[in-house]
């Protein structure tokens, strides 16, 4: 089954992102595949609403693992199968705590294997200082990787917030060449493009 992979820092919005995203979709009942870093997978089926109670959170590193969300997409013609991956947070440079190393690991082995990677980057959060000072190495660094590939989009997400329209100034400016889509994951703007986007590419 195809992949799209949904990556990015801590708390920039990639769990809500999945959730409202397979929702957009048309997903009601998310049947969800959890797989810790190191242990065994294991299924749950859970409605939008309970998805959003249970898994987005403002602390960081909430979902350590992937959350594997199975996607039938409606198009003009017929419908796409693949699996949306909700992945746990990259840090700068390599994390104290154990779990979390081995979940960025884990992470960035389903990158390589994705068909459609989005990197989600919180615009809000971008300030005057540079996209890069703020975002830091790691968002520079995954760009650098994606641009060399297909399927590679960037998602400046929290459109809905004051500060996010300087900050995707900031985004386009000092990441040339990438393709980005502005998007709330919260109101769910934005995502007509990103579907098109992992249409195409799946
Ligand atoms: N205002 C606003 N808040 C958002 C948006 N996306 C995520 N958030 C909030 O940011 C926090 C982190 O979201 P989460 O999806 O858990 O981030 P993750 O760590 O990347 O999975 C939560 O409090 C979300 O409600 C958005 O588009 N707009
Ligand atoms: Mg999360």
């Amino acid at each position: 089954m195809k992949a799209c992979i949904v990556i990015g820092k801590a708390n920039v919005g990639k769990t809500l992102f999945a959730i409202n995203f397979a929702g957009y979709l048309g997903i009601t009942r998310l049947e969800i595949e959890f797989t810790p870093p190191g242990g065994e997978s294991y299924r749950h089926t859970l409605s939008q609403k309970e998805a959003l109670n249970e898994l987005t959170n403002t602390t960081p590193h909430h979902t350590l693992g992937l959350q594997s969300i199975q996607i039938q997409m409606p198009g003009l013609k017929g419908r796409k199968r693949f699996t949306l991956v909700d992945t746990s947070g990259l840090t700068e440079g390599v994390p104290e705590e154990v779990m979390i190393r081995r979940a960025m690991a884990q992470t960035l082995a389903q990158v390589r294997e994705a068909a459609v990677i989005l990197h989600l980057i919180d615009a809000n959060s971008v300030d005057k200082l540079g996209a890069v000072e703020t975002m830091g190495e790691v968002d520079w660094q995954v760009a650098q990787f994606g641009g060399m590939r297909d399927g590679y989009a960037i998602l400046a997400n929290k459109m809905d917030l004051p500060e996010a329209t300087k900050g995707l100034a900031q985004i386009r400016k000092e990441l040339p060449g990438h393709v980005i889509f502005p998007i709330s994951a919260l109101l769910k703007t934005g995502f007509a493009e990103v579907k098109q986007f992992v249409w195409r590419h799946l």
